[in-house]
């Protein structure tokens, strides 16, 4: 399929290129550096080469949420975005991106948000989970109270929020202890991702803000599996959830959430996917460096889903949710 769009692809600014080293075995490292420095040359060609019309850029993982100082994360956040506000300048019919935003502290990172959308047109931001905090070990999820007024400008702004993944915490691994092979995208990074999207739709903050939109990489963490039993489990029980939000789990998936087909090319879930969310919540990616585009967009192109479904996902669904070409 010609005129793809993808929103899961990754660029590194030397500053946060280690983050993305140790994930996968030593002798990719240089290929996966290339890589993921590179935008105007390499991935240009292979956008060119499998139908890939727009990217929609993102810094590497977890980069600026890792970082426990605030100061050095607003700095840091804000140096990425004007990297690569410059580098989409040079080709905005094929780029755009997302704002990396220091969560350590909501204020700045609305303020950055704004700065990112206002002046350099990005379409929404991409967090990489939990941002650390100034103690040591604590990981601040979104759902905080502290993060009601960051929310309040992501709605204002009528932007998308990607949920991206990240490792938990060394201390939150014990799970993971002598079976490493778990940790990064191969399970932990799922796992702890959906935990998040579930604290965020469990906190009451869909019915603060029902505007809101956020993206799940990897056709949802597993959600679109599971979402029903997290509903209905034990369903003798009279009013056995006890969470703030006022509505069923499901109900704040099917009407805030889209989710992305990176690095899960399995036609199998894109269909399960497809019947729990329906086709106009899903939206093609790759996450290219670290998956292939061409597995991606071969795999796309042939999956046995109908053209207009296709269509839809390859590229009408992200035109529309970031109003592109218009
Ligand atoms: C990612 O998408 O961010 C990612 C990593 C590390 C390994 C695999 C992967 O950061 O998909
Ligand atoms: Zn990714």
């Amino acid at each position: 399929m010609l005129g793809k769009v993808a929103l899961e692809e990754h660029f590194a600014i030397p500053e946060t290129l280690g983050d993305s080293s140790g994930y996968l075995p030593g002798k990719t490292w240089d290929e996966l550096r290339a890589r993921i420095l590179d935008i105007q040359e390499r991935r240009l060609a292979e956008m060119d080469r499998h139908g890939i019309e727009f990217m929609i850029l993102s810094l590497n993982a977890p980069a600026i949420q890792a970082i426990a100082h605030a100061p050095t994360a607003i700095a840091l956040a804000r140096l990425a975005n004007d990297v690569l506000a410059a580098e989409i300048a040079k080709r905005p019919d094929r780029f755009a991106g997302f704002a990396a935003l220091p969560l350590q502290d909501p204020q700045a990172a609305a303020d950055e948000l704004t700065r990112c959308v206002r002046d350099f047109g990005f379409k929404g931001a991409l967090v990489n989970g939990f941002s650390n905090g100034a103690k040591d070990g604590e990981a601040l999820y979104y759902d905080l109270a502290q993060y009601r007024a960051f929310w309040e400008v992501v709605e204002r702004l009528d932007v998308p929020f990607y949920l991206h993944p990240r490792n938990p915490l060394p201390q939150d691994t014990r799970v993971y202890e002598g079976h490493r092979w778990l940790m990064g995208p191969t399970w932990a990074f799922g796992h702890e991702t959906a935990v998040h999207a579930l604290r965020l739709m469990g906190s009451g903050l869909f019915d603060a803000h029902p505007r809101l939109k956020i993206i799940l990489g990897h056709l949802g963490e597993g959600l679109p599996y599971s979402i029903w039993r997290v509903d209905n489990c034990n369903g003798w029980v009279e009013s056995r959830h006890a969470y703030p939000a006022k509505k069923r789990i499901c109900d704040y998936f099917l009407a805030n959430f889209h989710l992305t087909t990176s690095g899960n090319f399995s036609t199998q879930t894109l269909i399960a996917a497809m019947m729990v969310v329906g086709a106009d919540r899903i939206m093609f990616s790759a996450d290219w460096p670290f998956e292939n585009v061409e597995h991606a967009a071969r795999w796309f192109d042939h999956a046995d889903i109908g053209e207009n479904n296709r269509v839809r996902i390859g590229r009408a669904n992200a035109m529309r949710l970031f109003k592109l070409g218009t």
